[in-house]
Parts: structure tokens; sequence; C-alpha cells
């Protein structure tokens, strides 16, 4: 089986709230559909998350009630969004069910501190595909904090190993440095922790709550030091993510396997 997260830079308009992309998130469901693998499907918040939970700085945990009016809001808006990919998926002719981590999951210092992923298994068992996403989620230290769809992917990585682990993003991969202002910025084949701490941390997503490349980078290296082999590829471009789960070479960065 596989894991595979759907960015939000991908699957939203990250500039602009709540703006979901519909058709490119068609396209991959379709590709996944046509691998005719068993997946469970993770997807980033994108602009359905990071706008608000940085206006309310949820991912700081409870500092004043204000926030909580973020937390209701965010919490909703996700839960928005995943509805729409699972509809996506529905439209495909794919059995979903969309889990929200609100309810299976309990965090520690931002930190995933209790995860139930038993229904994950059950659905798998029953021929659903079963689809989650980062969350606001309830913290046994912050009251509240955030958990990122990268977390989510190490811990169902580590419960269910897959063959693969598979992050779709809006680029080919990793670059030598940000490939949207640096014009010599090369795209890494491979990563790995030597490669890792010469890269900087200029590639994008600041606007994120929940880190840059270089933090997403680091996930993938921990994934990968647990014994499965993890890439990322640029889900903009059709059919990469259907060849890379049917075992075509396609263009992307691979933080190989440390068994
Ligand atoms: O987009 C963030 O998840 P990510 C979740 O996977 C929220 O980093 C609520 C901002």
């Amino acid at each position: 089986m596989f894991v595979i997260k759907l960015g939000g830079s991908v699957i939203t308009d990250k500039s602009r709230k709540n703006t979901f992309k519909e058709k490119v998130t068609l396209r991959l469901v379709s590709e996944i559909k046509e691998s005719q693998k068993q997946v469970i499907v993770v997807h980033g918040a994108g602009s359905f998350g990071h706008i608000l939970a940085k206006k309310y700085d949820l991912h700081k945990g409870y500092k004043n009630k204000e926030q909580l009016l973020g937390v209701a809001e965010v919490q909703r808006d996700v839960k928005d969004l995943s509805l729409r990919v699972l509809d996506a998926f529905l439209e495909e002719g794919v059995n979903a069910v969309s889990l929200a981590p609100s309810a299976f999951l309990v965090n520690q210092v931002s930190r995933i501190k209790h995860m139930d992923t038993g229904n994950f298994k059950r659905y798998l068992e029953a021929g659903i595909t079963p689809i989650t996403f980062g969350d606001v989620v309830v913290d046994e230290s912050l009251i509240f904090s955030i958990v990122s769809g990268d977390q989510l992917m190490l811990e169902l990585a580590k419960v269910f190993r897959p063959e693969l682990v598979v992050f779709v993003a809006d680029v080919d991969g990793i670059f030598t440095g940000d490939p949207n202002s640096e014009k010599d910025a090369q795209l890494l084949p491979v990563v790995d922790k030597e490669v890792l701490s010469s890269i900087g941390e200029s590639q994008g997503g600041v606007d994120d709550v929940t880190g840059s490349i270089l933090g997403k980078s680091k996930i993938m290296l921990e994934i990968a030091a647990h014994g499965m082999d993890t890439l990322i590829l640029n889900g903009n471009v059709k059919n990469r993510l259907r060849d890379a789960l049917t075992g075509r070479d396609v263009l992307c960065t691979k933080f190989e396997r440390i068994d």
C-alpha cells in the first residue's frame, strides 16, 4: 500500500482564502484510481487553514480567548476542504471517507501524543480509502495546536509501513535554493542528511504555520530513516503521480530508505 499527501499548494490556491482547485484534484484522484493501488490519503490545509491559523496564531497554542473563534473556524474550513477532496474521490468512483484528526488525535506541545489509527485499518480492510488532513486539535499542554499533514504522514507511515510514501507538491522536488526566485537553483534527485544540512531555509512555504520545505524535508528524512522509500514530486504535471505509484521513474526528489 501507499501513503500519499496531496499538498495544500496543489489542491488549493494558497494566496486566496478557501479556493479549492477542483480540476487538479480530480485529475490526481483519477491517477490514484488508474494506479489501482491501495492508498491512505492525507491532504494539506492550503488556504482553508493557513491564512486564518496565522491570523489567530493557532500554532502557538492558547494565548487568549479571541483565538477560540479561530479554532472553530479553521476546524470548520479544513473539514470543508476535506469534503471537497472526498467529493473528488466519489466523483471518480473511488469509495472513500474523510477522518478528522480533531476526532482521533491528541497533541502535546504541537507534536502527536496519541493517535488512534484503528479505523484507518478497518476502512482499508473494507475496501474504502481513508482520507485525513492537517487540522487544529486538542493539545494536552497548549489547550489546542496544529497537526500538519506532514506529521500525519510520518505517523501513518510508521503504523502502516507502506511500500512508498509520496508527497505531491507544486514543484518538482527539493532544490538547492528557491526555484521561484533563484534562477540557478537545481533539483536534487536524492536527499540524505548531509545534502539536507547544506541547503537553505529559503524555499517558499513561508506563509505556512507548519514550517518551510526544510521542515518537510526533515520529516521525509525521518520516514526514510524508519525504512521507507519517500519521494516528493510535482502534482501539477500530468501522470507523475500515477507513474510513481506504478513503479516508473519520474522527475522527483527521493529520500531513500535506511534499512
Ligand atoms: O497544510 C496545516 O497542515 P499542512 C493544518 O499539512 C492547518 O501543513 C490547520 C493549518
